[in-house]
């Protein structure tokens, strides 16, 4: 319901504006729920507040509207988490994420490893308390069966965790290599503008330069840095010193390249201090000729590219690489998704569980044994779901929001 009216408090009109009505439990919380709408100055909607605190309102805390949300029954925890996550996001695939995570894609998930495992724990129960009666015999083949199955689904939950965290925070790379290979050059290319200084001189870039792009919906926060090589500037050997804390830092390193000259010794220690990392090798400079083969890079990295900085499309050429590097090219952002620190140590503690009641069965304890464990795993699960979940907890996730959320 929405009325139109003017807002009087003590016999002055503050303003005239809307009310909208939620009868419980018909609302965001649950509970019977009335929102103002007034003209938006500072003084308007603070004059409007105090007359509401004057009348007995209190103000939300952070979170406290989704708490309620929560405590009503409204949400899972999960989905509570969620809206944070969607208020937060700073990419179109970490949106879309903390959307299906809104819409339950986690919740379900959970739900259903759950369900699957109380009605094992059931059937277990009903054979070992009522043995005289006709309950079919629960096999450990069955038992192995129905965990084995749940186990699955979590181990992928929490393998895909780190792709995850990567659609949700986004992820730092840094652009290295020798000087004058056009590190600088084809950051600005991918930063869309000449943010970093470009010249022919070798030592141009000194300090370590940052921008934030977006490759394929997900958030770049991309550093162009010095180029590594021996100097007796001490400007340089200080702006070196960076690049090198900027490349143990970063989760993805671009290796930039001079493709026009043969790959030399710098190169190859560039290439052998990439070696097991995420990494890119940019081929740069092809309009000048090739000198260096993607084959000759490929055993130090899993994507190798040949481009030229003024080029269309080179960009989208670097971008592709990374993106199939990352294996973010073929993310599904609706599928569940573990979004937090506390979401991953409740479902790996579900699944250290359910691999203790297999090691048991293994090593021929009891149905019973491996039903104890068979509780914690389910103990777990609704702690991640937050069906039975610590008050401190609680007030940890929410004391992350934002008021009034
Ligand atoms: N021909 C050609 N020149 C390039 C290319 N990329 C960069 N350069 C030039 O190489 C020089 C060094 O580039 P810069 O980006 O400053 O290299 P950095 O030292 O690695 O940052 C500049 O004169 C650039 O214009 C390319 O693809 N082709
Ligand atoms: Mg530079």
């Amino acid at each position: 319901m929405a009325l139109y009216g003017h807002f009087i408090h003590r016999g002055k009109v503050i303003d005239d504006g809307m009310m909208l009505g939620f009868r419980a439990p018909a609302s965001y919380t649950g509970e019977d729920v009335v929102e103002f709408s007034c003209h938006g100055s500072e003084v308007v909607s603070g004059m409007l507040l105090s007359a509401c605190i004057e009348c007995g309102a209190a103000p939300a805390g952070p979170g406290e509207f989704t708490r309620r949300a929560f405590l009503n029954g409204r949400i899972s925890l999960t989905q509570a988490e969620a809206v944070m996550d969607l208020v937060a996001s700073s990419s179109r695939q970490a949106a879309a994420a903390a959307e299906s995570a809104l819409e339950g894609a986690l919740y379900r998930k959970i739900q259903e490893i759950e369900e699957s495992l109380v009605t094992l724990a059931g059937h277990l129960a009903a054979c070992v308390d009522f043995p005289e009666e006709d309950v079919e015999e629960l096999t450990a083949q069955e038992f192995a069966r129905v965990s084995r199955q749940a186990r699955a689904e979590l181990a992928a939950l929490v393998e895909n965790y780190d792709r995850g965290m990567v659609i949700k925070r986004g992820v730092r790379a840094a652009i290295v290599g020798s000087p004058n290979v056009g590190k600088s050059t084809l950051f600005n290319v991918m930063s869309g503008f000449e943010r970093a200084i470009v010249t022919p001189v070798a030592g141009t870039t000194r300090d370590v330069v940052r921008e934030q792009i977006q490759v394929g919906g997900i958030q770049l926060l991309l550093s162009d840095t010095a180029g590594l090589h021996q100097t007796e500037d001490v400007v340089e050997a200080e702006g070196i010193r960076r690049s090198e804390a900027e490349m143990e830092q970063a989760a993805l390193l671009i290796a930039v390249y001079d493709g026009s000259q043969p790959l030399d010794v710098a190169g190859r220690a560039l290439a052998e201090s990439c070696a097991g990392k995420p990494a890119v090798a940019v081929i740069n400079k092809s309009d000048l000729g090739t000198m260096i083969d993607v084959a000759e890079l490929l055993p130090w990295f899993a994507e190798a590219v040949v481009v030229s900085a003024n080029e269309r499309d080179t960009a989208e050429t670097i971008e592709q690489a990374i993106l199939r590097l990352l294996k973010l090219n073929d993310m599904d952002t609706d599928a569940a998704m573990l979004a937090n620190q506390r979401q991953l140590r409740a479902a790996e503690a579900a699944l250290m569980a359910l691999d203790d009641a297999d090691a048991a069965l293994m090593a021929g304890y009891t149905l019973d044994a491996a039903g104890v464990c068979l509780e914690d795993a389910l103990s777990a699960l609704k702690e991640l779901s937050g069906e039975n979940v610590a008050e401190a907890v609680i007030d940890e996730v929410f004391s992350a929001f934002c008021v009034g959320k």
